[in-house]
């Protein structure tokens, strides 16, 4: 099938540039498209979800290493880069075979048709915007490699023209892509419908923060963190926009009685307050994957009292409205009246990052086991039946949060003057609390710091410690103990598979 260039025949530089206008029109009308049906439909979004999803463990640990939260955008930048590269190859078969060219765009994007349809929450409406983005695509290169056919008569466009008009509908398929992300954001108003919530009365608030709670010391981390400081991991690419109308949650499963409920049902409720530290499994020693916040809902053990869990059940796994899922304990859920449905962060409507307009929140576990955000959905189920989006990754079933400290002051190779230094930082051991921190100076005897006073046991607590700094190169090391007497351990982990251990040290020069 692959015949010598015919004459009229782009050259390969604008091959490659009409491949990649019509990869960029299926993208972007795609996009456009999806912004209509469902965004989660989006070519763009399909590929990255599936991305995600199948990446494995290994490499999905080192683009966290190396690239940290910014690891959305470097999967996009790597994305990119390889649509480029197929595009390219794709312009270089169509000078040779242009219906060729065509075809295997068109097998492309009949395969992120396919893979739209395997999203968790794809119906069949997922399959348009590929197709329609596709057949956009295929026309675009189509279109493109007719101009320069003209030229044997000598009066059509020359190279330039097709050029710019390569660039043209590249600069038109981004577009139709910021148009999709236009009408996307219209048709879905998730900011008006945050601005409308109302926060829920509140029987028994959370008790008020005392100034020994929080000490002001310069670079220490505050009791509460503020909602846009707090750290935010989660698979999606796109943030789910989901409305309080469209909002319901369903407990279904091992129970007497299904029940759903909406919105205006969880009103009827009575909520409650709590401040709870929440960790994430991938917190590094040292890491700030974790953050502290009021959260304003309704237990979880009543909401599921209410639908009847059966006496065989041991894992409650709930769902996203974007799929992901979370297995947490029965137990954990019905024993512990502080594990909450959420519905507001430190006195506002969540934040949409964060979960709105419904999450969970469960002290004690880390996030990936428990604080399901957008959670639309509760299944009471056994863990000998059923996984969850990490475990079914080799992450830990069960996955209670181990005790960490943490220095925050002074910072990392700070060039100090000797006499007293602050030392500080925050400790947490959610459910058992922090007795102790204690700190060691290179080999010297472990030497107790001053602890804020304790908000509660599922909070984490600041301390300090002043520390008669002598000249020299110096490593400060932390150590916690929390309220059963256990001392945080010393051996080191990695996070996979259930959380770090190790003791974090800073390292600081005294002149
Ligand atoms: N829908 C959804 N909920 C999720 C996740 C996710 O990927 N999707 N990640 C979990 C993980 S791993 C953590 S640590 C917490 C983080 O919550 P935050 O982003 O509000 O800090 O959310 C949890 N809930
Ligand atoms: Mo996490």
């Amino acid at each position: 099938m692959i015949r010598p260039v015919p004459p009229g025949t782009p050259g390969r530089t604008a091959a490659a540039f009409a491949a990649t206008a019509a990869a960029a029109t299926v993208l972007g009308v795609g996009h456009l498209v999806a912004a209509f049906l469902d965004p989660n439909g989006s070519p763009f979004f399909v590929l990255g979800a599936t991305v995600v999803d199948h990446t494995p463990k290994w490499l999905k640990d080192s683009a966290i290493r190396w690239f940290g939260t910014n690891d959305k955008l470097a999967l996009a930048i790597t994305m990119a880069v390889v649509m480029l590269v197929a595009a390219a190859l794709i312009g270089q078969l169509a000078r040779r075979n242009l219906a060729l060219g065509a075809g295997v765009l068109g097998v492309l994007g009949a395969a992120v048709a396919g893979l739209a349809l395997l999203r968790p929450t794809a119906g069949p409406a997922f399959a348009v915007p590929a197709l329609v983005g596709t057949a956009a695509g295929i026309t675009v290169l189509w279109l493109l490699f007719r101009v320069p056919a003209d030229r044997d008569t000598g009066t059509g466009p020359t190279r330039r023209t097709f050029l710019l008009a390569s660039a043209g509908v590249v600069a038109a398929a981004a577009a139709a892509g910021a148009a999709g992300r236009y009408v996307g954001g219209r048709l879905r108003d998730i900011a008006a419908d945050r601005a409308g919530f109302v926060l829920p009365p509140v029987a028994d608030p959370a008790p008020p923060v005392l100034p020994e709670m929080d000490p002001p010391v310069p670079g220490l981390t505050r009791l509460v963190t503020p909602a846009d400081e707090f750290y935010r991991i989660d698979t999606a690419l796109q943030l789910p926009a989901l409305t309080r109308d469209d909002w319901r949650l369903r407990i279904h499963g091992m129970v007497e009685r299904e029940i759903q409920l909406d919105f205006d049902d969880l009103r009827a409720r009575r909520a409650v307050e709590k401040m709870i530290t929440l960790t994430c499994v991938s917190n590094e020693v040292g890491g700030d994957l974790v953050g502290n916040a009021t959260w304003t809902g309704y237990r979880l053990t009543d909401l599921l009292a209410e639908a009847r869990p059966s006496a065989e059940a041991d894992m409650v796994l709930s769902r996203s409205v974007d799929g992901f899922t979370a297995g947490t304990p029965l137990d954990a859920l019905l024993g512990n009246p502080d594990a909450l449905l959420a519905v507001a962060m430190n006195g506002a409507a969540l934040p949409v990052a964060h979960g709105y307009p419904a999450r969970m929140v469960v002290p004690g576990l880390y996030g990936y086991v428990s604080a399901t955000k957008w959670v639309i959905d509760l299944e009471v189920t056994r863990f000998d039946r059923a996984r969850a989006y990490w475990t079914d990754r080799g992450w830990a079933d069960r996955a209670p949060i181990k005790t960490a400290s943490r220095i925050d002051v002074p910072a990392a190779f700070a060039t100090l003057p000797s006499g007293p230094i602050t030392v500080a930082g925050v400790a947490w051991a959610q459910g058992r609390g922090i007795t102790a921190v204690e700190l060691q100076v290179d080999d010297g005897p472990w030497q107790p710091a001053t602890l804020a006073t304790a908000y509660s046991l599922d909070t984490w607590r600041p301390w300090t410690w002043t520390w008669p700094a002598t000249p020299g190169t110096h490593t400060l090391r932390v150590r916690a103990v929390d309220g059963t007497g256990t001392v945080q351990t010393d051996t080191r982990a990695t996070p996979f598979p259930d959380g770090a251990t190790g003791r974090h040290t800073r390292v600081v020069t005294v002149r």
